[in-house]
């Protein structure tokens, strides 16, 4: 059976990973079983991120590189109907989630002093005292100098917002009519992109970023879209 090792619930998420959501997201989607293991601590990961993902012996860390694995073992079940202009498209969105907006996700949880408590109790409440105070401080400088190398950290955070609304702005724009990113169909873009959001929309307490996505609300609809079509959402649903 399929093992994906994700991020234990925290902030009202049962999955607060926008990675591995998008990787569990894919693995309903091609029916396949699998079970997720909650694993409080990236750095015993492969590439000391999360998720990873074990299938038949075979380790595979990072969620992209899982998808690719899914591909092929599906013979092509998440990519092989797209035109190569839906991948250039596919592709290039992503990006701009995973590897831009996200950033700016990263830093409302983490480098918000109000935010803080959060991320203490969210990801080191079992540790003990004084580990739970110096642990979170030290990952904290961790976030803020890759933040600053990114380059995001480098603006103002008035600065950092708009680059944020010139990203959602985007993806608004790219949606259009359509209920997903590349029209009619639902695709696996949908799952990274509208994880991303999910998660951001939801984590509780709210975050700046939070407001940000909220004044995009054909935005915030895809994000409730794609998360019901897949069956998995970010918050806990009863
Ligand atoms: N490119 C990776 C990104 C994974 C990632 O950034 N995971 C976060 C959790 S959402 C993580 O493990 N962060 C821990 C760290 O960077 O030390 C993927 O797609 O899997």
């Amino acid at each position: 059976m399929i093992k994906l090792y994700v991020l234990p619930p925290a902030f009202g998420l049962r999955n607060p990973g926008p990675f591995a959501l998008k990787c569990e997201m894919a693995l309903l989607y091609l029916k396949q079983e699998f079970e997720m293991i909650p694993s409080g601590d990236p750095r015993s990961a492969p590439k000391g991120k999360l998720p990873y993902m074990e299938d038949d012996g075979t380790v595979i860390a990072d969620s992209e590189l899982i998808l690719q694995h899914l591909d092929r073992k599906t013979n092509g079940g998440l990519y092989g109907h797209l035109s190569d202009e839906e991948l250039a498209d596919g592709f290039a969105f992503t990006r701009l989630a995973e590897e831009h907006l996200y950033w700016t996700v990263v830093a409302s949880r983490w480098l918000d002093d109000s935010w803080l408590p959060n991320i203490t109790s969210g990801f080191f409440g079992s540790l003990p005292f004084p580990m739970r105070q110096l642990v979170p401080a030290l990952a904290r400088r961790q976030v803020r100098q890759t933040y600053y190398l990114q380059g995001l950290g480098r603006h103002t955070l008035d600065e950092q917002k708009d680059f944020a609304r010139r990203d959602l702005a985007a993806i608004e724009r790219k949606l259009g009519d359509g209920p997903y990113l590349l029209g009619e169909k639902l695709t696996v873009f949908d799952f990274g992109i509208a994880s991303l959001l999910a998660g951001t929309l939801d984590n509780q307490p709210s975050t700046w970023n939070t407001a940000l996505v909220k004044e995009f609300q054909p935005v915030v609809d895809y994000a409730e879209r794609v998360q019901a079509a897949a069956g998995a959402y970010s918050r806990e649903v009863v």
